[in-house]
């Protein structure tokens, strides 16, 4: 056990010595930073990633190398969990430590991680590597690889992946049942068989048109979504844009679309016609279209979350078997989707702090758990016992029809659902499902309620750390001061909500704020912001309206 210890922390220092003199954080998705700086951390992360395998017997560990949304020259690293889930919060820490400790610390870091852990030294370890299509991401592979090597961890090396295909693929290698073999071919052989079994033979019904036009954000989202094609035959057309020739996520892609609140670039922009903008990993999805007079109109992770809700709870009662549901947001939903769930649905609804890590852990409380970010990052979980009593129930022919029939779609639904994270090419299956099911075009899903108008705006400070929030991120408790100008602010406004916190995988601080007008939803985010860059040592220009 020293030598290998050894070993991986001489080689550490000769091949990838610590760059950065800032510390990282293993934030809201992993670390993520310029690509530049990112070398030895891959590596650190490589040997934590053979520790976190080891310590639950071998099994596969998956390390995603993305940036997701961020900007090219960025990249990032996380690590997914045996489920398929991400990191378990307790190794966060330890992540954290490695990352930042000095060259000669390395070695004491290592083996006291290995203690904590009673770490078994003849236990294997697997680690499955993915990648997105960032010019970084290569070498940073091999960063990461040359670290599990080191540490004698087997490489399952899946190339150029979405994060959901690597997160999937974790999961079906540790477990049996309900994922498909770990391979490209497995994951869109199942999910697409799936879902032409729910469409049926009839791929058009009533307002539903079966095409649609999907933006890319020239990442990997465009690339498998190519693949997804050659298994969905006619099922539904889509016709690609942004599909890898221009610069990843800038001014396409779901982040762009939802922050900025505008139609992506390279997609022609055809009257009412339904589109969909994907991130720069494909984990992440948000559906618009633009009017007659070019108005953006934007479904974002809180109608996805609303539309599938509506239709499973419709399923969930005529199968009559009992199931409870919820639904998981976070403090970016708009006001307007968390009355309809309370409201309309009459759902259960929670919020927690941003990142799909808690809501995931939330949604696994509910039978069946769906939660969205507003972002559009987000999936429907099953749990053990709603599986079971679906899945045996769809197996009962004595059952009287139209409770069968919910209960077999609830089942395809099952096997059309990457249950282990957001998944942007299988959230647009299920919701292209129940769009059909509905006979719904996208005008027809806007219609169940009007969004508050709101914005987006970021600050620059020295130290986004100086922000300190509380009640899943909606008040802020540091620096003094500052929660009690948010709440001037918002009293002068009808309908006035905002807050504000510190990104966890951007270097900046987001304000966000919605109001009865698009003119007092910008003019409070913009107070907001101007009160943090005042009060927490803004850097750069004076927040503005972009
Ligand atoms: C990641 C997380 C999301 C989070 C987003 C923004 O998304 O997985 O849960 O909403 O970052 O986080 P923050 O506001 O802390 O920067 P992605 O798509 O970039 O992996």
């Amino acid at each position: 056990m020293a030598k290998v210890l050894d070993n991986a922390s001489k080689l550490g220092l000769e091949k990838y010595p610590r760059q950065e003199s800032r510390d990282i954080l293993y934030g809201t998705a992993g670390f993520r930073t310029r690509a530049e700086n990112l070398p030895h951390i891959l590596y650190r992360v490589g040997l934590l990633a053979v520790l976190r395998s080891k310590s639950k017997r071998g099994a596969a560990i998956g390390l995603m190398i993305t940036a997701s949304h961020n900007p090219e020259p960025d990249n990032g690293v996380k690590l997914i969990d045996p489920f398929g889930e991400m990191l378990q919060q307790s190794w966060e820490k330890f992540a954290t430590r490695l990352a930042n400790a000095s060259d000669t610390e390395l070695y004491s870091v290592l083996l006291a991680i290995a203690e904590a852990e009673s770490i078994d030294w003849e236990a294997r370890a697997l680690i499955c590597v993915g990648q997105d299509t960032r010019p970084s991401s290569p070498d940073l592979a091999q960063a990461a690889i040359t670290g599990i090597t080191v540490m004698g961890g087997e490489v399952k090396d899946y190339g150029v992946v979405t994060t959901p295909m690597l997160h999937y693929f974790v999961a079906s290698i540790n477990t049996d049942g309900i994922y498909a073999e770990a391979t490209e071919d497995g994951y869109f052989k199942k999910m697409t068989t799936a879902f032409k079994k729910l469409r049926g033979d009839k791929p058009s019904n009533g307002n539903y048109v079966p095409s649609i036009l999907f933006d890319g954000a020239n990442g990997v989202g465009a690339l498998k979504m190519k693949v997804c094609l050659s298994y969905l035959g006619d099922s539904l057309q889509v016709q690609l844009y942004n599909d890898g020739n221009g610069k990843l996520n800038h001014l396409c892609g779901a982040d762009y679309v939802k922050v900025q609140q505008c139609a992506p670039h390279g997609v022609p922009r055809i009257t009412n016609a339904r589109c969909v903008s994907v991130d720069g990993d494909a984990d992440r999805i948000v559906y618009y279209y633009t009017d007659e007079c070019d108005k953006l109109h934007l479904l974002d992770g809180d109608r996805i979350a609303t539309l599938v809700a509506d239709y499973l709870m419709e399923l969930v009662q005529k199968s009559n078997l009992g199931l409870q549901l919820g639904l998981v947001q976070t403090a970016y939903a708009n006001g307007s989707s968390t009355n309809y769930i309370s409201k309309t649905l009459k759902a259960p609804v929670a919020c927690v702090p941003t990142g799909v890590k808690h809501l995931h852990q939330k949604a696994l409380e509910y039978d069946i758990g769906i939660y969205f970010e507003a972002n559009g990052h987000g999936t429907v979980i099953f749990s053990d016992f709603a599986t079971k009593r679906i899945c045996c129930a769809a197996e009962e022919p004595s059952l009287p029809k139209k409770q069968l029939c919910a209960i077999r779609t609830l089942a395809a639904i099952i096997e059309a659902i990457n249950q282990t994270v957001g998944d942007a090419i299988s959230d647009l299956l299920i919701l292209e499902t129940v769009l059909h099911a509905r006979g719904w075009s996208i005008q027809d899903w806007e219609a169940a309620y009007t969004d508050l108008p709101n914005r987006q705006l970021k600050v620059t400070l020295k130290d986004r750390r100086v922000i300190e929030t509380t009640d899943a991120e909606r008040k802020s408790v540091a620096p003094p001061g500052l929660q009690d100008q948010i709440n001037l602010f918002v009293r002068n406004v009808p309908n006035g909500r905002a807050f504000v916190r510190p990104s966890g995988t951007e270097d900046i601080v987001r304000v966000y704020a919605e109001a009865d007008t698009q003119a007092n939803a910008d003019q409070l985010a913009l107070q907001v912001a101007s009160a943090v860059y005042q009060l927490a040592g803004g850097v750069g220009s004076p927040p503005a309206l972009e």
